[in-house]
């Protein structure tokens, strides 16, 4: 059995729908970062970043005790060679898939992530960074769209890399994108949303809305200060 802590984000998510695309007994434990749960010595222990996701897989291939694996895009390798699905076989196909993943790791993620943040969450509006990172997210969806054309997936067949990037789109209505202007990105959403295993994993339900944080809510997930140790 695998535990997955975290709770409803794309990063999240990701995990979750590996999990059931393969088919792995797993549990949710629910992790809420507004209330520092992430900073729990046992949390810390297994994610050393304080960020969700994280899991404990109790049945490793190598029988040598619970192993626990941080960050989305590592949890996805592993799940993927753990299970020999979702990734290519030939070397050349498995590079692309890996370009992808950490474009998505390196990129979109963190780029949609600081959009998400000075448009929902910021206490003040600063119209520089609203700029940059509405640009770098218009840049990043064209990529996205220019890959995808003439293609069902990302990187060869169905794989982490699609697994890897299609939570963020989900959650595009935190971003104020439109996906009428990426047609491409578009219809591989639409695919991949009507597959069980990822209607399973994130709901039928619109992606959650930005969160409303109080004060100590914010402080927590957004601290004013710079940790001293
Ligand atoms: N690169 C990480 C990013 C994870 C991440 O940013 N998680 C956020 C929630 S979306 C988090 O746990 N924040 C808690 C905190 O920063 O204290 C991954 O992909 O796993």
């Amino acid at each position: 059995m695998i535990e997955v802590f975290g709770g409803q984000t794309p990063n999240v998510f990701k995990v979750l729908i590996a999990l059931e695309e393969l088919g792995l007994d797993y549990r949710r434990m629910p992790l809420d970062i507004t209330k520092g749960e992430q900073f729990t010595p046992e949390f810390l222990a297994i994610s050393p970043n304080n960020k969700i996701p994280a899991i404990i897989d109790h049945d490793p291939v190598e029988d040598e005790g619970p192993l626990s694996v941080f960050e989305s895009g590592a949890i996805l390798f592993y799940l993927a060679e753990r299970s020999g699905q979702l990734m290519p076989r030939g070397l050349r196909r498995r590079a692309e898939v890996m370009e992808w993943v950490m474009w998505q790791m390196a990129g979109q993620g963190p780029m949609l992530g600081q959009l998400g943040h000075f448009r929902n969450y910021a206490p003040e509006k600063v119209p520089y960074a609203l700029t940059r990172y509405t640009f770098e997210t218009a840049r990043l969806y064209r990529v996205l769209d220019t890959r995808l054309a003439g293609r069902d997936f990302i990187a060869g067949d169905y794989s982490i890399a699609d697994i890897a990037c299609w939570p963020w789109i989900h959650f595009r209505a935190q971003h104020d994108v439109d996906l009428a202007d990426y047609p491409n990105v578009a219809r591989w959403f639409d695919a991949l949303y009507a597959r069980p295993a990822v209607i399973r994993a994130v709901g039928s339900e619109p992606a959650p809305k930005p969160l409303t944080l109080d004060e100590d809510a914010r402080r927590m997930v957004f601290p004013d200060t710079a940790p001293t140790k």
